[in-house]
This record gives structure tokens, C-alpha cells and sequence, in this order.
């Protein structure tokens, strides 16, 4: 396994959804440790520390039916920014959310270095709502849409440029709760996912072989984002958003070292921990065993 140049960067973002506590997702990760464990790996980690995210009670609510809508983001503007210094600098950002509105800004810092940028989306939800499909209003729900430039322009443009990636480039792995907008957008753009009902068919070997196999052919780098909810909530109950019937730890660790040893991942998220609705910070515990698999743990 190579030595990687790691740039980490905490996103304390809670504005992107209604549940206060995912603002500590970055704290509760390093606190299970994640700094140490890279290191230990081998790697060379630089901490960035975490990017400054309007507090929840200062935000001021304009007319729109995406909530935050300001606040978010500038957030991402600010994230964008960091990770294209980054990747410029020839190092590989890993992103600690957050909620997942923070993919907009992950993604429109990573995706201008690439001409083909693939995503893979692990999650139980598509993250495809625009402001006129969402159910909640809620950011959160929509950074995968945005990053298709489909979504609020002020979201859509940040970085001056759009879309930041192609249908064809992404596989959402892990879904079974997705809205009728979403439903529609899927099919419209044929957007390749695997639906837990694939995964409980083909089994997460086969699923990982078609998903690299899929994206290598023509991507120039690809990008993980890594929503804890796409777990079981029994593996990973501190999410804002859980729904039961999830992949299991695992699964998720397969997935990891499949992508690990084909050596295709320039850039990851791991994204939604709310160590307050969290079990003694398990599902903290648990991303960072993940990213442990990601750079390259092996037993033996
Ligand atoms: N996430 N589809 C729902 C919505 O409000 O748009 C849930 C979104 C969850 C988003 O987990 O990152
Ligand atoms: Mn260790
Ligand atoms: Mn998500
Ligand atoms: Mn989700």
C-alpha cells in the first residue's frame, strides 16, 4: 500500500438539516481517534482543524423553501476553497461532516481537477431533492442534485462552475429510502444504484467489482462520500436520519477494502455523525474503522 499525504478537514455543519448535534461530527471523530490511526497506518496526516460554520442561532431565515440557505452556503464556499488548496498541494482531503449539505462544497473544491470526477454515494438516500421535490426543505437532502447543477443557484454555481459531475460518472450504493422527485430524477438521468434489494441479491463482493469495473473505464479520479446512515442504524445509530434495513459493518468494511485495493479513491466524506444521538460515539468509532479499511488496514 502507498503512503499517502492526508489533509483532514472537520466541517462542523448542522444547517443543512433540523436535528442540532451533527455539528460535533468532526469532534466525535477525532476523539474515536482518527488522526492516530492514519498515522499508525503509515500515512502522513496533516490536520487542518475545522472550517467556521455560522452558528444555528445567528442564521436569519430569508424566503426560501431551502432552509439555511445562505449559511450553507458559505460554509461550502469556505470548504471548497480548502479542498482545492489541497489537491493542488497533491494531497488527498478526507472530510469530516457534518451533515451532508457539506458534499457541495467537497465537491466543487475536488471536482475542477479532474475532467471525468467519479462519485460514489453511500448512503440510504439519494440526496437528489431540489428545493421544489425536497420533503423537509432540508440541504441536506439535496448536494447530490446540486452537484449535477440541477438545485438553487446560489447552491448549484459555487465555485463559478457547473455541474461538478456527470450522471453517468455516479453509483449510489445503499439506497431504500428515496423521494418521487428523486425517483424520477434517477431514471431521467440514468444515474446507476444499487438499492439494498441489489445488494441483498448480488451480495457487496459483486456490487464493489461492477462499481469499480463501472467507474474505471472512464473516470480520472473518483470521489467517496460516505453518509453513516447508508449503515444499519444498529451499526451506526447516531445519524439524524436513520432507516432500518441498512448494510451492515461488515459489508461497509468490504466495500472499504475493495476500494482500498483498486486503488481508484482521490478524495472522501464521512458525513452525518450526531455523537449526541450516538451510543458511547460508536458511530464515530465506526467511520473511522472505515477509513482504516479505506487506507489500507489489513489483519495480517
Ligand atoms: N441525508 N430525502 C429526505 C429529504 O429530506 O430530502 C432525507 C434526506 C437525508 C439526507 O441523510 O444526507
Ligand atoms: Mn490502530
Ligand atoms: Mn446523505
Ligand atoms: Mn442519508
Amino acid at each position: 500500500m502507498d503512503k499517502k499525504r492526508i489533509s483532514v478537514i472537520g466541517v462542523p455543519m448542522d444547517l443543512g438539516q433540523m436535528r442540532r448535534g451533527v455539528d460535533m461530527g468532526p469532534s466525535a471523530i477525532r476523539y474515536a481517534g482518527v488522526i492516530e490511526h492514519l498515522e499508525h497506518l503509515g500515512h502522513i496526516i496533516e490536520d487542518l482543524g475545522d472550517i467556521q460554520i455560522t452558528p444555528a442561532e445567528r442564521v436569519h431565515t430569508a424566503e426560501t423553501n431551502l432552509r439555511n440557505l445562505e449559511a450553507v452556503a458559505d460554509g461550502n464556499t469556505k470548504l471548497a476553497d480548502i479542498v482545492n488548496n489541497v489537491i493542488s498541494n497533491g494531497d488527498f482531503p478526507l472530510i469530516l461532516g457534518g451533515d451532508h449539505s457539506i458534499a457541495i462544497g467537497t465537491l466543487a473544491g475536488v471536482s475542477q481537477h479532474y475532467k471525468n470526477l467519479g462519485v460514489i454515494w453511500y448512503d440510504a438516500h439519494g440526496d437528489l431533492n431540489t428545493g421544489e421535490t425536497s420533503p423537509s426543505g432540508n440541504i441536506h437532502g439535496m448536494p447530490l442534485a446540486v452537484s449535477l447543477g440541477i438545485g438553487h443557484p446560489t447552491l448549484v454555481n459555487i465555485h463559478g462552475y457547473a455541474p461538478k459531475v456527470k450522471p453517468q460518472n455516479i453509483v449510489i450504493i445503499g439506497a431504500r429510502s428515496l423521494d418521487d422527485g428523486e425517483c424520477r430524477l434517477i431514471k431521467e438521468k440514468g444515474i446507476r444504484v444499487y438499492t439494498m434489494h441489489e445488494i441483498d441479491r448480488l451480495g457487496m463482493t459483486k456490487i464493489m467489482e461492477e462499481t469499480i469495473q463501472y467507474l474505471k473505464e472512464k473516470t480520472d479520479g473518483v470521489h467517496l462520500s460516505l453518509d453513516l446512515d447508508g449503515l444499519d442504524p444498529s451499526d451506526a445509530p447516531g445519524v439524524g436520519t436513520p432507516v432500518i434495513g441498512g448494510l451492515s459493518y461488515r459489508e461497509s468494511h468490504l466495500a472499504m477494502e475493495m476500494l482500498e485495493e483498486s486503488e481508484m479513491i482521490t478524495s472522501a466524506e464521512f458525513v452525518e455523525v450526531n455523537p449526541i444521538l450516538d451510543e458511547r460515539n460508536k458511530t464515530a468509532t465506526v467511520a473511522v474503522a472505515l477509513m482504516c479499511s479505506l487506507f489500507g488496514e489489513k489483519l495480517l
